[in-house]
């Protein structure tokens, strides 16, 4: 749509990790874009999801969280969820209201308020929190001075998510849209389709392997009956993580590949052969090829 009444414009999403980001980014599109899970660090990279109101295209970019970061891929986690923002024509703040403002959450304050950024404050979780708690943290967030507009919601059950949309919708400059009607993400498919993956690695492990691995897609073959081949690798740093991975008798990696499968199935409307080979390389997370493809800084 490009006639001289469209808006668009780029939201971003950011705040610290485990907030409810991608949670609230797929709710506003209405379509699973960016993977979600209990752990923390899901997101690794900016994930866009294209939402639509009314005349009104907003570009959300889902970032990863903010935190301290220590290693190599993490310091480019942080750095991408800060360019985010500074791409932004209105940046939102989650925070999860259950855990309260802690240390990631001042690190983003003090982020803002040096780079003299206003935010729209999102407390979310508020179903699992009671309203004098919730209005004591509004306030004292609200105090910061950083916030411009604060809205409660939670993003797991859409609570409050249609206010703050139309907030956002409000605030989105005149101009033509950025992408098609019908498109809702601009991550190729082969990368979405390793995320499932991923997501499905992130939940059927656990400690530090789920942030020892990667998920590549490595081949995507279409058929004419209209099923697609997808053959992936998941890398991990050490032999032992591949054991792990595995499983006794492969049992974990079953798992991995069935409930990937389904999901992919689900999401591309077609049967899917899943094939998923697991591989040792120990310094993937030095390679900077891996970086590039994700679009994330290698030297930050
Ligand atoms: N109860 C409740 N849980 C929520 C809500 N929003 C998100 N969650 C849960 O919080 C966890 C983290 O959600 P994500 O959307 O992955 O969080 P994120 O901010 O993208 O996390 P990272 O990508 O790791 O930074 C998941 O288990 C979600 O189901 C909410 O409004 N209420
Ligand atoms: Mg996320």
């Amino acid at each position: 749509m490009a006639g001289k009444d469209t808006r668009c414009g780029v939201v971003a999403l950011a705040g610290p990790p485990n907030a409810g980001k991608s949670t609230l980014l797929n709710r506003l599109v209405g379509s699973k874009v960016s993977i979600v899970t209990h752990k923390v660090q899901t997101t690794r990279a900016q994930i866009r999801g294209i939402g639509l109101d009314g005349d009104c295209q907003i570009v959300f970019v889902d970032t990863p969280g903010i935190f301290a970061p220590r290693r190599r891929l993490e310091r480019a986690m942080v750095d991408a969820a800060w360019a985010g923002v500074g791409d932004a024509d209105v940046s939102v703040v989650l925070v999860d209201a259950a855990r309260g403002a802690d240390g990631d959450v001042d690190r983003i304050v003090k982020g803002q308020s040096a780079a003299g950024r206003q935010a729209v404050l999102a407390l979310n979780k508020v179903d699992l929190v009671r309203r004098e708690v919730l209005l004591a943290q509004a306030d004292r967030l609200n105090q910061t001075g950083v916030f411009s507009d604060i809205f409660m919601i939670s993003a797991l059950d859409g609570d409050g998510v249609k206010d703050l949309q139309a907030h956002l919708t409000s605030r989105m400059p005149n101009g033509p849209w950025l992408y098609p009607e019908d498109q809702i993400a601009d991550l190729p498919l082969r990368m979405l389709a390793a995320e499932v993956t991923r997501e499905k690695a992130f939940l059927n492990l656990h400690d530090e392997l789920p942030y020892a691995l990667t998920v590549e897609t490595e081949a995507w073959q279409d058929f004419k009956d209209g099923s697609v081949r997808i053959d992936q690798t998941l890398t991990v740093a050490r032999d032992s993580q591949k054991g792990i991975v595995l499983g006794k008798g492969g049992q974990t990696i079953k798992r991995i590949r069935s409930q990937a499968q389904v999901d992919l199935e689900a999401d591309l409307q077609r049967s899917v052969h899943l094939f998923i080979r697991v591989k040792v390389r120990s310094n993937w997370a030095e390679d900077p090829e891996q970086y590039r493809r994700w679009g994330l800084r290698f030297d930050v």
